[in-house]
């Protein structure tokens, strides 16, 4: 059996609202939206890898908070995990630098304005069902 590759997303929140960014590539899931990030690379903490992915795509310095309960699968061997995450003070903006052509900040009424990748779908849903009780 192939071992499975975590692949770990964020779920960018400031002032209540989450960050969607839309891909750009490959183009199977280029113009759908997506929480960013990317896979884990062997050795590399889940945590660590995120903090590095969102520097890469976004050029932020994130902080990873606590972990979204579940794991989602993706295409084999990848399934996906979420932690919620905030910018550090003095951080950038993020700005869609590598894979992305968009990013919204989402306001609570609007988390459903995007065309999430359906892989997502379920992972935002839980992100959302949490972030009303924070
Ligand atoms: N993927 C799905 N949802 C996400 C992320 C960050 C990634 N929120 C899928 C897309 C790719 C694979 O995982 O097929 C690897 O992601 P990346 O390294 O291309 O971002
Ligand atoms: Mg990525």
């Amino acid at each position: 059996m192939t071992e499975r590759i975590v692949v770990v997303g964020a779920a960018l929140v400031d002032s209540g609202r989450l960050l969607a960014a839309r891909r750009s590539a490959p183009p199977s899931l280029a113009g759908c939206w997506e929480l960013p990030g990317g896979k884990v690379e062997a050795g590399e903490r889940t945590e660590d890898a995120l903090v590095r992915e969102l520097r890469e795509e976004l050029g932020v310095d994130a902080e990873v908070l606590s972990r979204v309960p579940g794991e989602w699968p993706l295409r084999s061997p990848y399934v996906l995990h979420v932690h919620f995450a905030r910018l550090r003070e003095g951080s950038s903006s993020p700005a869609p630098l590598e894979d992305h052509d968009d990013l919204r900040w989402l306001a609570s009424g609007e988390i459903w304005d995007v065309d999430w990748l359906d892989q997502d779908v379920p992972a935002v849903r839980e992100v959302v069902e949490l972030m009303g009780v924070r």
